[in-house]
């Protein structure tokens, strides 16, 4: 179903009506199951149109991820071992997961439309509408991995911003540990999983989620469900957002940098540029670490990443990955 689903896709996605029995005869399948497979698509985050039982049509047109416009953005990196874009997939992360790691010093990328399992920290879930934002993954292996290889995500936080940038999508902020953020609402998140290897290898994958046009029922079930004031670049960019495949090739290359520059000196190039889109710094914040809260004003961070926080006359620090932030407003 779901290869003949991403080919239904690509046949209508220019959001003009299409005929069911004509789609059928084209992608040579009964009506019946092309019937059934437009019926999924609102599943997906796709929303149809139809103004007949035999007429459907896309709520809004839709742009599919090109992968030589996202090769040409990236500038064909000479460290890119793979680049897969798919339709759906469960989780970017959860595929570099699994595939067997590039060789030393090479990089795998992947993207998808649609991820059905996309994950955020400690089991979250990551909402992520099929092409309604970029879900990019990438992975490698390091034989010495830097010392303060914890820092990482907060590294890819900076490339992130890079990469907006570079598609002129200024002001966007970082919270810590990993919030993509314009304005107090939550643009787009990190997620930076580490495995052993043997002969003490160390395997990274960073996966990154950006919202380029998040559908409202999105918006408003993350919203509900979590309380997360969602954007998008849609929003920021007054309707006009960068084009994805643009976007996500701009990603590649600022993460390509940024692992090489991560490796050879570690999150030290990368403390300024995040402590200048700090949306938290000098801001009354609550860590939650296991379970204990803390109560007390921001202080940036320290030189391995570490949120730096100062309550009753004494600063705090909380290591990444274990500590949720919470604005007081
Ligand atoms: C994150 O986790 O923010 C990391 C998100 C990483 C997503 C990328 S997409 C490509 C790659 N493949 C994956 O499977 N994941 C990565 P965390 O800080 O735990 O935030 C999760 C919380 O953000 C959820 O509990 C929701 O409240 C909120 N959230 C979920 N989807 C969102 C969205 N699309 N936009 C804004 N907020 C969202």
């Amino acid at each position: 179903m779901s290869a003949l689903r991403d080919e239904l896709i690509r046949a209508i996605a220019d959001g003009s009506q299409y005929n069911i029995d004509q789609l059928a005869q084209s992608l040579n399948a009964d009506a019946r199951v092309i019937d059934q497979a437009i019926a999924s698509l609102p599943d997906i985050g796709l929303s149809v149109e139809h103004t007949s039982s035999k007429i459907a049509q896309l709520a809004r047109p839709l742009k599919l991820l090109d992968r030589d416009a996202i090769l040409a953005a990236a500038g064909r990196p000479a460290a890119l071992n793979s680049l897969d874009v798919f339709g759906s997939i469960t989780s970017t992360n959860a595929y570099l997961l699994k595939k067997t790691p590039p060789p030393v010093s090479q990089v795998d990328a992947c993207l998808a439309e649609h991820q059905s399992e996309g994950r955020g920290r400690r089991n979250r879930r990551w909402e992520s509408p099929y092409g309604s934002g970029v879900w990019l993954s990438v992975g490698r292996s390091f034989v010495r991995p830097p010392s303060d290889i914890g820092a990482f995500s907060l590294a890819a936080g900076v490339a992130a911003r890079r990469a907006l940038l570079a598609c002129d999508i200024p002001d966007i902020g970082l919270k810590w540990p990993n919030d993509i953020a314009h304005r107090a609402r939550k643009l787009g998140g990190i997620l930076v999983e580490l495995r052993q290897l043997p002969q003490n290898r160390l395997r990274l994958v960073a996966g990154i989620g950006i919202n380029v046009t998040l559908p409202d029922e999105a918006r408003r079930h993350l919203a509900e469900s979590s309380g997360t004031a969602a954007t998008d670049l849609a929003a920021i960019a007054a309707g006009h957002p960068p084009d994805r495949s643009h976007l996500a090739g701009t990603l590649i290359k600022e993460m390509f940098d940024c692992l090489a520059e991560f490796e050879s000196a570690g999150f030290a190039p990368f403390a300024d540029e995040w402590r200048e889109a700090d949306v938290t710094d000098g801001v009354m914040v609550e860590v939650l670490d296991g379970g204990v809260s803390c109560v007390g004003t921001a202080r940036g961070i320290d030189t391995d990443g570490a949120l730096l926080v100062e309550s009753s006359g004494s600063v705090r620090r909380f290591v990444a990955g274990e500590v949720s932030v919470r604005l007081k407003a």
